[in-house]
């Protein structure tokens, strides 16, 4: 690599990223957000939740790596600056972890586990109806790298499952619904939602009153995109009439949810501190080094995000 590579996360994270890093290249030149040294040195970086602004310090950088899958916080205004290239992180740990956690909170409710959880506090023995996995259709927004993942390891469970995302998918046993034009006969059909679309402008807000109104009564929903895909207060109105049973929740317009925030203490939300998928630095270090050196080769890089869709 030509230049230096600004590392930026919570402060003790950044000391793991330097080791993994260097433990691949000992010749990289890295430096922890704020010790930059002079701005001029830093040619790449690879951040979260970095604030955006501050990368148009930096007048020879060409190259911002988001330490996740997500990119959305490189996309906060003003933006990457212009004429800069931005990539992410895809891992094979990173998209297990994420179809373990859509699992969990779909079998969870499936399988009524509150429910037998609470009927074991009050020591009652009750057989509840058995679930009919075979006819409990799941529909999952987005079907990237982490919706596909999870669309397969849910129809091997023999659920009945469909994806929608922007362009047709050819997946096994898994139903393709494309665009808007589809959305509302893909919701019809979607007894459990999951949430798996990057936050863009034109997917903020997609979790709103239209879309629960679209869903049969009794559809439970799952989130572990972004926060800024649900709208909260329609979320909380549509669990209070009935319409929706419940709701797992890892992501939140404001995190750390507010200690005061409804979802808290809501019987029918499961909260999760946007835990569903963490990056392991050294599972993601060797894709960090390759981009810096095809970066430096001037090769094409792995995981390029199109700027102009925001993903
Ligand atoms: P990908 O970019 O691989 O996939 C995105 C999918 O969304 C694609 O199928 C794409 O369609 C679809 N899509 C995008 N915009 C639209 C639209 N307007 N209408 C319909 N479909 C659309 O992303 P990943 O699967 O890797 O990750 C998804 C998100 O998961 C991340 O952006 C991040 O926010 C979140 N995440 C959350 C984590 C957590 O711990 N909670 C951890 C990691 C990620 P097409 O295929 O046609 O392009
Ligand atoms: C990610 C995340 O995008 O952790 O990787 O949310």
């Amino acid at each position: 690599m030509t230049g230096a590579l600004l590392v930026s996360t919570k402060p003790a994270t950044m000391e793991v990223w330097r080791r993994e890093l260097l433990a691949l290249d000992p010749a990289l030149d890295i430096r922890l957000f704020p010790e930059t040294g002079p701005v001029e040195d830093i040619t790449a970086a690879v951040t979260w939740n970095h604030p955006p602004e501050d990368l148009y310090r930096y007048p020879n950088l060409r190259l911002l790596i988001s330490m996740g899958a997500g990119v959305d916080h490189l996309f906060r205004p003003p933006g990457p600056p212009p004429g800069v290239a931005v990539v992410r992180l895809v891992d094979r740990l990173l998209t297990a972890a994420m179809s373990e956690y859509v699992l969990l909170a779909v079998l969870r409710h499936h399988r009524q586990a509150e429910l037998y959880r609470a009927q074991q506090k009050a020591r009652i023995w009750h057989e509840l109806p058995a679930p009919d996995t075979e006819n409990t259709r799941i529909g999952i927004l987005g079907m990237g790298t982490l919706g596909s993942d999870a669309a397969r390891k849910l129809a091997a469970l023999r659920f009945k499952v469909a994806g929608w995302s922007r362009t047709p998918k050819r997946l096994d046993g898994i139903e393709s619904f494309v665009g808007d034009a589809e959305m509302m006969k893909f919701l019809s059909r979607t007894d459990i939602l999951v949430c798996l679309l990057p936050l863009t402008p034109s997917t903020r807000g997609i979790l709103n009153a239209r879309t629960f109104a679209a869903l049969p009564r009794g559809a439970y929903v799952i989130n572990v995109a972004r926060g800024g895909h649900l709208v909260e207060a329609d979320l909380l109105a549509a669990l209070d009439s009935g319409h929706l049973s419940g709701a797992t929740l890892d992501v939140f317009e404001i995190e750390p949810l507010p200690g005061e925030h409804p979802f808290w203490g809501h019987p029918k939300v499961i909260v999760t501190p946007h835990a569903a998928s963490i990056t392991i630095p050294r599972s993601v270090a060797g894709q960090v080094v390759e981009n810096l050196r095809r970066l430096a080769a001037g090769e094409e890089l792995l995981n390029r995000v199109d700027v102009t869709v925001g993903y």
